[in-house]
């Protein structure tokens, strides 16, 4: 589950600093929830991600830091505290898709969730090969991660529907774009689905 984070989902965050219209992302919302309850169900693995800093912002390119307005920039104060920095309520996963206990949180300081975290230690611990990714933003952090995760040799099958983009368009080739130039085994970053598929499915296997 990719950043469902209140800095991307509620107003006042990170992704309303960047000029974006944060409500489009809350249709996401209930099908991730029923997507949790199937893999929970089903006894998989959940892992959630965060993107966001450390307080001191060492972990911050600057280039990054320099994106957004003056005042409205990571680390700057915000509704929710200072804007994707790690401990402050805007930073945290949004109460509706809260992790369980025992579900590992990944922190995050890029787009992609394999980019200087111990994601890849945690699935080869657990002989983990195929994920489902979830979450937002549909072009940004799922395609990241999944193009990082399709390099790393694992199978990703992406349910259009627990993904959202404050840009419909963009949601819409993102997933395109997974499932592009494929066949059965799959297109060329993984397969495209949606959470009724997955949660059928898991029910069929259990
Ligand atoms: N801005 C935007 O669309 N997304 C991000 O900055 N991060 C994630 O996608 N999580």
């Amino acid at each position: 589950m990719i950043d469902m984070q209140r800095d991307f989902l509620e107003p006042g965050g990170f992704g309303a600093a960047l000029g974006n219209d944060v409500s489009l992302l809350a249709s996401a919302v209930p099908p991730c929830q029923r997507l949790l309850a199937t893999a929970r169900r089903a006894g998989l693995t959940v892992l959630h991600t965060r993107e966001g800093h450390r307080p001191d912002l060492a972990d911050a390119p600057p280039a990054k830091l320099l994106r957004a307005p003056p005042g409205m920039r990571i680390g700057d104060a915000g509704p929710m505290g200072r804007i994707l920095v790690r401990g402050e309520a805007g930073h945290d996963i949004i109460a509706a898709l809260a992790p369980a206990p025992r579900e590992p949180v990944i922190d995050k300081p890029g787009k992609g969730a394999f980019y200087q975290t111990d994601l890849e230690l945690v699935l080869r611990n657990r002989g983990i090969d195929t994920l489902l990714v979830a979450g937002v933003t549909t072009e940004v952090c799922v395609h990241t991660t999944v193009r990082e995760a399709n390099d790393r040799g694992l199978r990703c099958i992406v349910p259009g529907d627990c993904c959202g983009s404050y840009f419909p368009r963009f949601h819409a080739v993102a997933l395109e774009m997974i499932a592009a130039q494929g066949g059965p085994g799959g297109g060329i970053f993984g397969w495209v689905t949606t959470e009724a598929a997955i949660t059928q499915a898991l029910g069929e296997a259990t």
